[in-house]
C-alpha cells in the first residue's frame, strides 16, 4: 500500500494502440523524477507550473519518444498534489517504457483509483463526487452522464451538507442547552421536533429517488413476457435492431432468458426476453417458464405481449394478473393481422401499445412510451437534482431510523443528553455519504471499482 508521501505513476489511457496515451504521476517527487528522463527541446530553468512543454523522453540519453509534459503545482490538480502528465504516442510498448522509466527513477506503481482517492484525501473532492467520477466513466447513456456530471457538480453533495449541517445546528442547540440548562427555552422541544420532521422530509425525498437513480445508471431491466408464440422475440430484435433472438412460428422456441442492451431515447435498457408462459410440457419447459416467473418479480418493467389479432384467452388475462400495474404495460403484437380487441381500453386498464414487430409499426410510439413510463414523464434534462445509490441510501435509512429515535426521545421529555446521542448517530450517518466520517474498509471498497490510472 503506497502512502501520500509516494509519488505514484501510471498509465492514464486504455492499453492498446491509440492516438496519444498518458502517463501521469502524482505526489512530491513528481517533477524530480520527470527531470530523470525528460529532455525538454528548448533550454529551460524548471517547469512553470500548468504550462506544457515539448521534448523527449529519454532512457540513457537516447531519445525514446517525442513527449508533451505538463506540471500541475499542488494543490491546483487532480489529486491536489503536485502532479504531472506526459503525453507520447500512444503505442502499448512506449506507454510501458515511459512508466517503467517513472519507476526507475524512484515511483511506486498506483493502484486502483489511487489518483481520485487522493483527491478525496486531499479534500479536492468529497466522495459523492468521488463515486460520480466513476459513474460518468461507466455511462451506459445520455441519462446516465447527466445523472453523473450533475452530481460531479455537486448537485448530490450539498444536499447532503445541507442535511448534516441542519442535524448539526440542531445538536449544537442541544448541547447548549444542556451546558446552560437556564437557557433550555432557547430551543423549545416543539421547535427541535419541527427541524427534524424538516430533515426527515428531505431524507425522504432522496430515498424515493434510489430507484430512479439505479435504474438510470445501470438501465432498466425490461422483462417481454406473454403466452407462446405472440411474437416477444420478434419484439426484442425490433427494440434493438438487430436479429439477436431466434424467432419461429414454432410455439416454444425461446427456452431460456435472453439479455441485450439498448439505448432508448438517452435512456438504458436491459431488454430480457423470456419464456412464453404455458402449462410446461416437459422438465426443460417447466424450468423455461419458472425462469420467467423469476424475471416478472426481479425486472423494474414488464411488457405483456398479447397477439392483437385473436382475442384474448384466459391465459392473456391470467398472465397479465401476475403482473404489478405499477410496472407493466401490454402490448397488441401482430397488429398486421387484425385487430380483435377493442383499441381505446386495455385488457384490465393498464396502459396498451398496439405494433407490429413484422412491419415495425407502432414500435417508435412503444419506444416513448417505455420512456415515458420509466421517467413518469420528466424531461432528461432536469434529472441534475441527484440521485442515490445503494450505499447513499443504506446511510439514509440509518439516518432515518436514528431521527425518529431523537424525535421520540423528544416526544417522551427525556433528557436533553440523551437526545443528543440519537442525534449524533444520524450525524454520523450522514457524515458516511459525503466522506466527513467514513472507515477506511468503505473508502477502500468505492475506489476498489476504479481503474488503475484514475
Ligand atoms: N404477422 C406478424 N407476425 C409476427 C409478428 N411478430 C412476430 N410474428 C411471427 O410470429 C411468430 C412467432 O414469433 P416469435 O418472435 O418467435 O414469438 P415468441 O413470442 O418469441 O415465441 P416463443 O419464443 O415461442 O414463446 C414468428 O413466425 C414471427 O415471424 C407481427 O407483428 N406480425
Ligand atoms: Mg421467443
Amino acid at each position: 500500500m503506497n502512502t501520500l508521501d509516494d509519488t505514484i505513476a501510471a498509465i492514464a489511457t486504455p492499453v492498446g494502440v491509440g492516438g496519444i496515451g498518458i502517463v501521469r504521476l502524482s505526489g512530491p517527487s513528481s517533477l524530480e523524477i520527470l527531470n530523470h528522463f525528460f529532455s525538454p527541446s528548448s533550454r529551460i530553468n524548471s517547469l512553470e507550473s500548468h504550462k506544457i512543454y515539448h521534448g523527449w523522453a529519454t532512457l540513457s540519453g537516447r531519445r525514446l519518444d517525442e513527449v508533451l509534459v505538463s506540471f500541475m503545482a499542488g494543490p491546483k490538480s487532480y489529486t491536489g498534489e503536485d502532479s504531472v502528465e506526459i503525453s507520447c504516442h500512444g503505442g502499448r510498448l512506449i506507454l510501458h517504457k515511459i512508466l517503467a522509466l517513472a519507476v526507475e527513477a524512484g515511483a511506486k506503481l498506483a493502484e486502483r483509483g489511487e489518483f481520485t482517492r487522493r483527491a478525496f484525501l486531499n479534500g479536492k473532492i468529497d466522495l459523492l463526487k468521488a463515486e460520480a467520477v466513476l459513474d460518468l466513466i461507466q455511462a451506459k447513456s445520455s441519462a446516465g452522464l447527466t445523472v453523473a456530471a450533475a452530481q460531479l457538480g455537486g448537485s448530490l453533495s450539498s444536499r447532503i451538507a445541507l442535511l448534516r449541517t441542519g442535524a448539526l445546528e440542531l445538536l449544537t442547540a442541544i448541547e447548549a442547552a444542556l451546558d446552560f440548562p437556564e437557557d433550555i427555552a432557547d430551543l423549545g422541544r416543539g421547535e427541535a421536533d419541527k427541524r427534524i420532521d424538516s430533515l426527515l422530509q428531505e431524507i425522504g425525498a432522496l430515498l424515493a429517488s434510489a430507484d430512479d437513480g439505479r435504474v438510470i445508471r445501470e438501465g432498466v431491466r425490461l422483462a417481454i413476457v406473454g403466452r407462446p408464440n405472440v411474437g416477444k422475440s420478434s419484439l426484442l430484435n425490433c427494440l434493438v435492431e438487430n436479429d439477436r433472438a431466434i424467432v419461429s412460428d414454432l410455439p416454444g422456441t425461446t427456452r431460456d432468458t435472453i439479455e441485450e442492451c439498448v439505448v432508448i431515447n438517452g435512456l438504458a435498457f436491459v431488454l430480457v426476453d423470456t419464456a412464453g408462459l404455458r402449462p410446461a410440457e416437459n422438465k426443460a419447459e417447466e424450468s423455461g417458464i419458472g425462469r420467467t416467473m423469476t424475471e416478472i418479480d426481479r425486472a423494474d418493467m414488464v411488457v405483456f405481449v398479447v397477439d392483437a389479432s385473436t382475442s384474448l384467452s384466459t391465459e392473456d388475462l391470467k398472465g397479465i394478473s401476475m403482473t404489478n400495474p405499477e410496472r407493466a404495460i401490454i402490448v397488441m403484437n401482430k397488429i398486421d393481422l387484425g385487430v380483435c380487441t377493442d383499441p381505446g381500453v386495455g385488457p384490465q386498464g393498464r396502459p396498451t401499445f398496439f405494433t407490429s414487430a413484422l412491419s415495425g409499426a407502432g414500435i417508435k410510439k412503444l419506444k416513448d412510451g417505455l420512456v415515458n413510463f420509466v421517467l413518469h414523464g420528466k424531461e432528461l434534462g432536469p434529472l441534475g437534482g441527484g440521485f442515490i445509490n445503494l450505499r447513499h441510501k443504506e446511510c439514509l435509512i440509518r439516518a432515518r431510523e436514528a431521527l425518529a429515535r431523537t424525535q421520540g426521545a423528544l416526544a417522551a421529555n427525556e433528557p436533553m443528553d440523551l437526545i443528543a446521542i440519537d442525534l449524533r448517530h444520524a450525524i454520523i450517518a450522514l457524515g458516511e455519504i459525503s466522506g466527513h466520517q467514513v472507515s477506511e474498509e468503505i473508502v477502500d471498497q468505492i475506489f476498489e471499482k476504479f481503474c488503475v490510472g484514475k
